[in-house]
């Protein structure tokens, strides 16, 4: 018997014994699912989980919901992790950059220039091999995880004081990336000094020089209010990384498989409506970055490609075959 049976047994006895009101029977059962989240509330990332929770107290008549922890409430990405593989939170909305080091097979989507395009991301998480992955994640024992879903992140850019062209304009800056060492290589090939340091880490570090730039997606510059000590936005291109979100395996364990059932269609659905929020949320974070004084400037992104081929060589050897796929769908 589940442990959740159990306890429902369990409560409903005493209740019956003390006389009680059977919705207090029901509020034993009651789950609240901790998820967590670097963005702020608002954020598609956020919204899309959120919306979820809210589906999932609807189909339960309130027995289930999520709490919400936005804006690094529980700490950075790594922290979240943790927390979720040991049952502290539930669901972690993490990017799969902050996976690679987790799974090693994640990391060809952590490549630079993997990804014709983001329509080419999206045709390759929403079929096979997104699946795939997902299952992947969620069958090997050590990850303490169950993949649920992929999210969008657009594409990440240059950002810092100084227009970035082409590699020649990175030589001797400091860009911070991603803990992961496929993102610190990715940076040096193209012709700047990576560093790795944790996305809470980063505002204070660009405004005290301590990095004279970072990488990422529009919305997430101006959430992160990085666009106050950053004004140059280059279109570089070189990653295009989606984002996860997991749910504790121990947590997991003890839910009936209806409501594991659940979960995994109310997440499929949370995917596609991220994509509409994501759209949306970039087209407005541009304009508004730009009535902010950010500059937006095109890029030598052919360049940048043909000067990270070495990282793509290195770490795509072994994943020869799912890159072939990638490449293949269409
Ligand atoms: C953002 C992503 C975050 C975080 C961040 C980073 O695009 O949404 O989850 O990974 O990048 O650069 O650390």
């Amino acid at each position: 018997m589940k442990r959740r049976e159990l306890i429902k047994l369990c409560a409903s006895s005493v209740a019956a014994g003390a006389g009680l009101a059977p919705g207090l029977v029901w509020s034993e059962d009651k789950m609240v699912w901790k998820a967590a989240d670097v963005h702020p509330l608002g954020y598609p990332t956020v919204e899309a989980i959120q919306r979820m929770g809210k589906k999932l107290e609807q189909q339960t008549n309130g027995r289930i919901s999520i709490q919400m922890y936005p804006s690094m409430q529980l700490g950075g990405e790594k922290e979240m992790i943790e927390q979720a593989q040991v049952g502290a939170l539930q669901i972690a909305r993490i990017s799969v950059g902050a996976m690679g080091p987790v799974v090693d097979e994640l990391n060809v989507f952590n490549m630079p220039f993997i990804f014709r395009d983001e329509a080419h991301m999206r045709k390759v998480i929403d079929g096979p091999i997104g699946q795939e992955l997902l299952e992947k994640i969620s069958a090997s024992p050590q990850t303490r995880l169950v993949a649920l879903g992929w999210m969008d992140a657009g594409t990440r850019n240059v950002y810092s004081n100084k227009p970035v062209t082409k590699p020649a304009d990175l030589k001797g800056m400091k860009v911070r990336m991603m803990g992961n060492p496929i993102f610190v290589e990715t940076m040096n090939a193209m012709g700047g000094n990576g560093v790795a340091m944790g996305f809470n880490e980063l505002y204070s570090a660009m405004q005290t020089g301590v990095v004279d730039g970072a990488e990422n997606n529009e919305p997430t510059v101006l959430a992160q209010n990085h666009y106050q000590v950053a004004k140059v936005y280059s279109l570089t291109g070189h990653l295009i990384i989606p984002e996860i979100f997991v749910f504790s395996k121990r947590t997991w364990d003890t839910l009936t498989p209806a409501d594991q059932a659940l979960v995994k269609k109310v997440s499929r659905e949370a995917q596609i409506e991220q994509r509409q929020l994501w759209d949306e949320k970039t087209s407005k974070a541009t304009d508004e970055l730009k009535a902010k004084g950010v500059q937006f400037v095109p890029a030598d992104k052919t360049a940048f490609y043909k000067a990270t081929q070495p990282v793509r060589d290195k770490y795509g050897a072994k994943y020869a075959a799912l890159l072939k796929r990638i490449e293949d769908t269409k």
